[in-house]
């Protein structure tokens, strides 16, 4: 057994009938691929199985919902208690979960999977792996642990996604022994070409684009050896807001700069809504800092946000908690 939970786990996937999984607020590879790989699975015990999202997915993971339609639903307005079960997939809160934080976590059964350190344990079950490269990976363990041989692209495509998404195509140090050979029993029936056509190789124009403007501004903090940038919402709005564009020049730039520890791309969505993405270079631990500007992640890529406040003052925020940060780790 790779985990004493599994069992316990698949006792209340047997009990229910209806079940929903979910993909986290700003979905990203690991979180749509799990929750994919996992219906799967479940619609073979013959279960029905929703998959339920606070937000769009993401255009470069469409080819994912080729598994299965992902619902994108207002948690204040859904009835839970339809369901017999909801098992939330990487998502390190319940705030993750539904994107708003007036809405309670709904008292039906709850079981959480995840691999964030930072877990709430938000579950009446939560299997927590937080040394492992993705939850994708974890997904693995405990269909090993259910003796589930992965047979098909339609559990393997969706795996090795979540996989490559999670460790930077491999570059990350979680990405261990077990992770490539997790990745090389998926080739058998995944379609990698496919997954990194679509993860690397299917930027949008106008996000190239605004890339351009966000590196015009790109800066560097001497004092703690990061660098960054800010584009204000007018610049955003003028390449049609692409919200996935940061973290993807985030990915490309942000994190391979010579001499630096991190970077952060700061951008202003709307008004009152600033975001900051953060990726490391050094090891340098940025889910510290977007834990602290209201969001998490892990210490290579992490996201955080700041509402509220006037752009000016939401970068200078941003700044603050950066250098606090970095003082903090210097120290320790
Ligand atoms: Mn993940």
């Amino acid at each position: 057994m790779n985990y004493p939970e599994s069992s316990e786990i698949l006792k209340l996937i047997k009990e229910a009938d209806r079940i929903l999984l979910n993909c986290h607020s700003r979905p990203d590879a690991d979180s749509v691929g799990s929750a994919q790989a996992l219906r799967q699975v479940l619609l073979g015990w013959g279960k029905e199985v929703k998959v339920i999202c606070p937000d769009e997915i993401p255009r470069n993971l469409k080819f994912l919902e080729k598994f299965g339609a992902i619902d994108k639903i207002i948690f204040r307005d859904f009835n839970f208690f339809e369901w017999d079960l909801l098992i939330c997939l990487d998502s390190s809160s319940w705030q993750r979960v539904a994107a708003d934080s007036d809405v309670k976590r709904p008292m039906i059964k709850m079981v959480v999977i995840d691999h964030h350190k930072t877990n709430t344990q938000f579950g009446d079950l939560n299997l927590l792996d937080p040394g492992i490269a993705a939850t994708c990976q974890l997904l693995i363990n405990l269909f090993k642990d259910w003796d589930i041989d992965i047979k098909g692209s339609e559990v393997a495509t969706p795996l090795l996604t979540g996989i490559i998404g999670d460790t930077g195509a491999f570059r990350f140090p979680e990405a261990d022994a077990e992770t490539f050979k997790a990745a090389l029993d998926l080739m058998e029936f995944a379609d990698k070409d496919e997954i990194i056509k679509n993860l690397y190789q299917s930027y949008e124009l106008e996000s190239v684009k605004l890339w351009g403007e966000i590196l015009e501004n790109l800066e560097i903090n001497s004092e703690y050896n990061y660098v960054w940038s800010a584009i204000g919402r007018d610049v955003f709005g003028k390449y049609g807001s692409p919200v996935g564009s940061k973290s993807e020049i985030a990915d490309i730039i942000f994190q391979s700069i010579k001499g630096t520890e991190f970077g952060m791309v700061i951008v202003e969505e709307n008004d009152g809504y600033v975001s900051v993405s953060l990726r490391s270079r050094s090891g340098f631990d940025v889910s510290e800092i977007a834990e602290k500007l209201d969001g998490g992640g892990h210490r290579w890529a992490a996201a955080g946000k700041v509402i509220g406040l006037p752009f000016d003052r939401a970068i200078k925020k941003i700044h603050n908690v950066a250098c606090d940060v970095c003082k903090n780790q210097k120290r320790n």
